[in-house]
């Protein structure tokens, strides 16, 4: 007993401490969009979203910055401020984790009860229509612990270029009071090393789970401390 709740203390501390380091590098080299899932802006490029004009193209190996991999909340609503970058017509629009480029047309319905396809979209981004806003509230993933959520990213006109990925955590601010804040880590700290399954351990706390994955354990607590001090 003793040693796990030295371990609890530990993991808090270190997370705590750990995360103070992380800020203050987010702080200098990360925009702000990274570390605030809440709010983050992409720009439409051909080649793919907030990809630049100079240097190589948009890919895994080419520059790094190119449809951004995005991490949002379950439940929270996110605000993506849109802007017009090149070429032609573009869009924004979310579709069903998995779901193939290769199938993403722009005359797709976008419905939210859709449980393959396009569940929302922004309006047209044209060069003369200015910065677009658009939000959209993810409610994946279900508590099933079958892992984190997922949707699809896309550009509807430029399905294959324009392409990012969404994971979807749920939301570290366990007390919802607006940050998460040293009692959100301790109420993960204090679920640390419960199981879901088969039976829930006594200190299970299915919220704690942020990654739904059916434990909580240190990827838990690696992510309240990432976004420790933030407002969500
Ligand atoms: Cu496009």
């Amino acid at each position: 007993m003793r040693v796990s709740i030295l371990l609890i203390i530990l993991l808090v501390a270190g997370a705590v401490l750990g995360n103070f380091g992380l800020q203050k590098t987010a702080a200098k080299t990360v925009p702000l969009a990274a570390v605030s899932p809440a709010n983050f802006a992409n720009r439409a490029m051909v080649e793919g979203w907030n990809s630049t004009t100079t240097g190589p193209p948009c890919s895994p190996s080419g520059r790094s910055i190119c449809n951004p991999n995005l991490t949002e909340f379950r439940g929270l609503i996110f605000n993506a401020s849109l802007s017009w970058g090149d070429c032609c017509t573009h869009d924004f629009a979310i579709y069903t984790g998995g779901f193939s480029g290769l199938k993403v047309n722009s005359t797709d319905p976008c419905n939210a009860a859709n449980t393959r396809g396009c569940l929302a979209k922004s309006l047209l981004l044209t060069a003369t229509g200015g910065t677009i806003m658009f939000s959209f509230k993810p409610t994946i993933p279900a508590d099933d612990f079958s892992g984190a959520g997922s949707y699809e990213y896309f550009c509807q006109f430029h399905p294959t270029t324009m392409h990012g990925t969404i994971t979807v955590d749920k939301n570290p601010d366990l007390d919802k009071d607006g940050t998460v804040s040293i009692v959100d880590v301790a109420t993960i700290a204090f679920a640390f090393g419960a199981t879901a399954l088969p039976t829930p351990s006594a200190t299970w706390n299915v919220a704690a789970d942020l990654n739904n994955d059916g434990r909580v354990d240190i990827l838990d607590v690696a992510l309240v401390a990432f976004y420790f001090g933030n407002n969500v």
